[in-house]
């Protein structure tokens, strides 16, 4: 048996699934596989790591490897009385781990619907998403929203998926086929500052407490301008992102895709300057990447380093991508890599 769980690529929507704002994924063609059998326990051989590791059901104690994110899923099915069994098999697949493209999500989606094939567990796309973030969130530990399990368990050929992630209502809107996504790998891992998002997220969080508003989509400008200083200047992004969300969202419905790319760029600077969540090394790609010629460039996902994405024609996004590859290495020192990326079905 054999799943395909792809990687992620957040087109606009940055930091705003924590407040239950808007989001515009899509799930792109860089994947995690397990390839396996059922067994009376798990063992895995990472081709990553190059090691094979293996646990009982019964033993499901946090270790601090990647074995975590198998351990989480079934610690979560557990709690939620399924009764999966064991895997025997192996783990790998060309989507490059820690590098902002959501590698944990996928490897735990991945393990999810493996064991949901496997032993019928009946689990719908949605349940399999809540499964993987409790995994994420209370066993491995990291404090995410949902952006990154809806994105691969959704993902649609040919679709970018605008979700509201309050009442998680989506959309399917095509993407231009004539265009292309260019995905930038910093070569900075991101998981480095996971310190740095859990601040953001409760600055963020408290700022909506003290308005009195479950979700950011409520708050206007004038109220973010009454509160604290840093208060304000995180949520006021959340307001301005969770705006611009929307205006992509029209613009795309419209094929304008110069639009699109004028407000990815306008929201780069935006978390630049008011989130504090880019580096220098984000900054130089969307700066490249706009000087040659791209609709658009701006960070994906977390920040702190990972990925950032430009969008581009289709015939010009090789050769965008190995200009801007030559420019970065003579500036840092970090292996960073480049891919061209379409948006793809979610996990299979
Ligand atoms: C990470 C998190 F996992 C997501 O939930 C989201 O908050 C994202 O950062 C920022 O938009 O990928």
């Amino acid at each position: 048996m054999r799943v395909l769980s792809p990687g992620r690529v957040n087109l606009i929507g940055e930091h705003t699934d924590y407040t239950f704002g808007y989001v515009m994924p899509m799930a792109v063609n860089l994947y995690t596989v397990i390839e396996g059998e059922k067994a009376g326990d798990v063992k895995l051989y990472s081709e990553h790591f190059n090691e094979e590791k293996a646990f009982s059901l019964n033993e499901l104690v946090r270790e601090g490897s990647w074995m975590d994110y198998v351990k989480g899923v079934y610690w979560a099915l557990f709690e939620e009385g399924y009764k999966p069994g064991g895997i025997h098999g192996r783990v790998g697949g060309n989507l490059p781990l820690g590098a902002g493209l959501s590698s944990s999500a996928s490897f735990e989606l991945a393990v999810v619907a493996f064991l949901n094939k496997a032993y019928n567990l009946n689990l719908s796309r949605l349940e399999m998403v809540l499964l993987a973030k409790k995994a994420e969130n209370e066993f491995v530990g990291v404090p995410c929203g949902i952006l990154d399990q809806f994105s691969i368990a959704f993902g649609k050929k040919g679709h970018v998926i605008f979700l509201d992630t309050d009442t998680l209502e989506y959309e399917y809107i095509p993407f231009p086929e004539d265009v292309s996504v260019l995905v930038f790998y910093t070569g900075v891992k991101r998981e480095l500052a996971s310190s740095a998002y859990a601040e953001r997220k409760e600055v963020a969080e408290e700022a909506l407490r003290l308005l009195g508003k479950r979700t950011s989509k409520e708050v206007s400008e004038e109220e973010v301008s009454r509160l604290p200083a840093l208060y304000a200047r995180y949520l006021g992004y959340i307001v301005r992102e969770n705006r611009r969300v929307l205006e992509v969202r029209d613009a795309l419905k419209e094929g304008d895709i110069t639009t699109v790319g004028e407000i990815l760029t306008r929201a780069h600077w935006d978390i630049a300057k008011n989130y504090g969540v880019s580096s220098d090394e984000l900054d130089f790609f969307v700066r490249k990447a706009n000087e040659l010629g791209a609709y658009g460039a701006r960070l994906t996902g977390a920040g702190f380093g990972g990925s950032a994405i430009a969008l581009v024609d289709r015939e010009r996004a090789e050769e965008l991508g190995r200009a801007i590859l030559g420019e970065y290495q003579r500036a840092f020192p970090w292996r960073a890599e480049y891919f061209v990326v379409e948006p793809s079905d979610g996990v299979e």
